[in-house]
């Protein structure tokens, strides 16, 4: 293992919220960084702040670290996920992504000032502006200004999904490559079934040839907008993490959930005891189930046992009212075979919630990355280290292995190993487009946050 900075990207001035998104360029890669010296804000009543609000910026990059435009955006854009998504895509198919981005050019909480905007990579000029559907315009703030932007492909066409709403009523709405609405659905909060998840997988994984948005525990298809599967119809509550696994060696898809909202009960419990923690196949069966209370916050996957066995880790918390917001109070962490539910006796020098799982060096077994910057093997053994702040993981470019992206003062560096060797299991868990596509929307949702959506699979 030989850990170095293989490209970095000089953001000329303080970093603090920050989130990015891979982007083809025609002659080469780049990368978008959505980014804000002042702190992120969540639409939460209990949790937005103002004291920390500064502009954002969107800045585009060569990945030879090359600026290629910068530009500040409108004040009424607010730094933080839920506010102002990023995903790059190329919906016109001629060989660049385009940035997609929500845009409000008018005062922060504007609905009717809030727009859907494209800009080209190169020059950051923008090339079409679509007005942001007002949907969630009556409800309590939390639930109004939760926005996604999500993509995928329908047998090879690019369909962009503009979605608003998380926990109360969701509305989603699908479009073609001329911004002609394809689809539209609304799921109401009154219906009883799933709520969306914090992160948003998109992939093939019945692979009849369009992609699936795992729109929490509702599978829709992008197509049309239909639900393909109800995972769990028997579940009211959201998840706050959702991912794709593959079973190496049977070839068999199952997915993988933690829930949020059990920490006092509550509606979600009330048809029955309902398991936090679960493993679904993708026809809906559900492969076992653990822990009956709890608000499941975060999890992963990742391939540790002997034989690239995979186990799964479930962090169970409950909020605690602080003097001023919320505090997170760990309840348990737990580790579980993938595939049977059994548990796994997992030791490592950090609790499962503090590391997140790479695999850097592409031997098919994940690495853990730890708080301290410190690099884990599989049994807890130190085998490098990384200075800076944990900012993004999987491959995020095109080198061997999987990277990191790091942030050190104004520069944000992606960290390889450049001994990596990709192996039979690493290519397999790549063969697909799922990994590096979601890389592209890493500004979107919880999908920068941790492993989320670089561990599946
Ligand atoms: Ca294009
Ligand atoms: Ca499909
Ligand atoms: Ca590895």
């Amino acid at each position: 293992m030989n850990l170095k900075v293989v490209t970095e990207y000089d953001l000329k001035m303080d970093i603090s919220h920050c989130v990015s998104a891979s982007v083809k360029l025609k002659d080469g890669e780049g990368m978008l960084f959505v980014v804000s010296e002042g702190g992120w804000c969540d639409p939460g009543e209990e949790l937005f702040r103002t004291k920390y609000i500064k502009p954002v910026w969107m800045k585009m990059f060569r990945n030879d670290g090359t600026l290629l435009w910068e530009k500040e955006m409108p004040e009424g854009v607010l730094p933080g996920i839920w506010f102002c998504p990023a995903i790059a895509l190329d919906m016109d198919k001629d060989g660049q992504d385009e940035i997609y981005f929500l845009n409000n050019t008018g005062f922060p909480f504007s609905m009717l000032h809030r727009k859907l905007q494209r800009f080209d990579a190169m020059t950051g000029e923008c090339t079409g502006s679509w007005p942001w559907p007002m949907n969630t315009f009556n409800d309590r703030m939390s639930l109004a200004y939760r926005y996604y932007l999500v993509a995928g492909y329908v047998h090879g066409d690019p369909v962009i999904v503009t979605c608003q709403g998380t926990y109360g009523d969701m509305y989603l709405q699908g479009w073609n490559n001329n911004m002609e609405k394809r689809w539209e659905i609304v799921i109401k909060a009154d219906e009883f079934g799933p709520k969306a998840s914090h992160v948003t997988p998109v992939m093939d994984i019945n692979e009849d040839g369009i992609d699936e948005l795992f729109w929490g525990e509702r599978l829709i298809s992008l197509d049309d907008g239909h639900e393909v599967i109800n995972l769990a119809p028997d579940y009211d509550g959201h998840s706050d993490v959702i991912l794709p696994l593959l079973d190496y060696k049977t070839n068999e898809w199952y997915i993988y959930t933690c829930r949020e909202g059990g920490e006092g009960g509550g509606r979600a419990l009330e048809s029955g005891k309902q398991n936090r923690v679960v493993t679904f196949k993708v026809d809906g069966t559900k492969v076992w189930g653990d822990l009956e209370v709890g608000h499941i916050h975060t999890g992963w996957a990742a391939n540790v046992l002997d034989g690239y066995g995979k186990i799964c880790m479930a962090m169970s918390q409950h909020y605690v009212p602080s003097d001023s917001g919320l505090e997170h109070e760990i309840d348990g962490v737990y580790y579980y075979d993938a595939f049977t539910g059994e548990k796994v006796d997992f030791k490592l020098p950090y609790p499962g919630n503090e590391v997140e799982p790479i695999d850097m060096n592409g031997d098919g077994y994940h690495e853990f990355i730890c708080p301290d910057g410190k690099l884990l093997d599989r049994f807890g053994n130190e085998i490098a280290a990384v200075e800076g702040r944990r900012m993004r993981m999987g491959k995020i470019i095109n080198v061997p292995g999987e990277q990191l992206m790091m942030q050190k003062g104004s520069v944000i560096q992606i960290v390889a190993d450049t001994d990596a060797v990709e192996s039979e299991i690493f290519k397999k868990r790549y063969e697909g487009p799922y990994l590096t596509f979601m890389q592209k929307l890493m500004a979107s949702g919880y999908n920068h946050a941790g492993a989320h959506v670089s561990c599946g699979i």
